[in-house]
């Protein structure tokens, strides 16, 4: 029988990862439904009709239809049983929410545009790695990089003791600009950050949402 939830994504998207993330913690049966979106034709005609931007993902639950990723995570934390993905306390829910709008708005572009994207998927694509594009880029993200760390301090989590929507959203990020080597000496920088991407790496949620880039990655890179 079909799931009642269906996402609409890439595997390989960071953001589709996110969702996915939020639905494999919550064990909540979904399907992904490709919608590649960077195609030559660009955006498919009835994705446009889901999202008007033309982005991914987008959650469908029977009728009920949302976008944008943090929306589509809180929905499924509090629509769906399993371990709570929001911590109680006004202060660490503040801590989540603004480490999510700073990955949103401050990390996003320079890791995985930037970095990532320039370092990793251009040239396994027989193209040339624009040196400029990653050096500001680099300088971006380890800003982006020491806020986390400082935020989060020595937390075993991103917002405190349990793990939340911030640890979510903020591993396929992290992973991917693990994967350039500058990236992955950027995040050395904070061992902290370090130890809870190795931990991560280890959840089922994690290993069953692993994008190729990562599979195809020397063994013991960024774990
Ligand atoms: N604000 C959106 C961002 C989603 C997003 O940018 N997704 C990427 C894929 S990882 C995308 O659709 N990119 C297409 C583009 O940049 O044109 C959200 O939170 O869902």
């Amino acid at each position: 029988m079909r799931p009642s939830v269906t996402l609409f994504g890439l595997a390989r998207s960071v953001y589709t990862r996110i969702a996915r993330l939020a639905l494999e913690e919550k064990a909540v049966p979904y399907l992904l439904e490709e919608v590649e979106i960077f195609g030559p034709g660009g955006v498919p005609a009835d994705h446009l009709k889901r999202h008007p931007f033309g982005r991914i993902p987008v959650l469908l639950h029977d009728a009920f239809s949302v976008y944008e990723t943090h929306a589509i995570c809180r929905y499924i934390d509090e629509a769906f049983p399993g371990p709570p993905l929001q911590p109680a306390t006004p202060e660490a829910r503040a801590r989540m929410t603004q480490l999510i709008g700073l990955l949103d708005a401050y990390a996003y572009r320079p890791m995985v545009w930037g970095v990532f994207v320039q370092r990793v998927g251009i040239p396994l694509r027989g193209g040339v790695a624009d040196e400029e594009v990653i050096s500001k880029a680099l300088g971006q993200a380890r800003t982006a990089l020491a806020a986390i760390a400082s935020l989060a301090g020595e937390s075993p989590f991103l917002a405190g003791p349990t793990l939340t929507l911030a640890d979510l959203h903020a591993y396929p990020f992290l992973r991917y600009v693990a994967l350039a080597p500058e990236g992955q000496a950027a995040i050395a920088e904070h061992p902290s950050l370090t130890r809870w991407l190795g931990s991560l790496s280890g959840r089922p949620s994690v290993r069953g949402t692993a994008t190729e880039y990562e599979r195809s990655a020397p063994a013991g890179e960024a774990s």
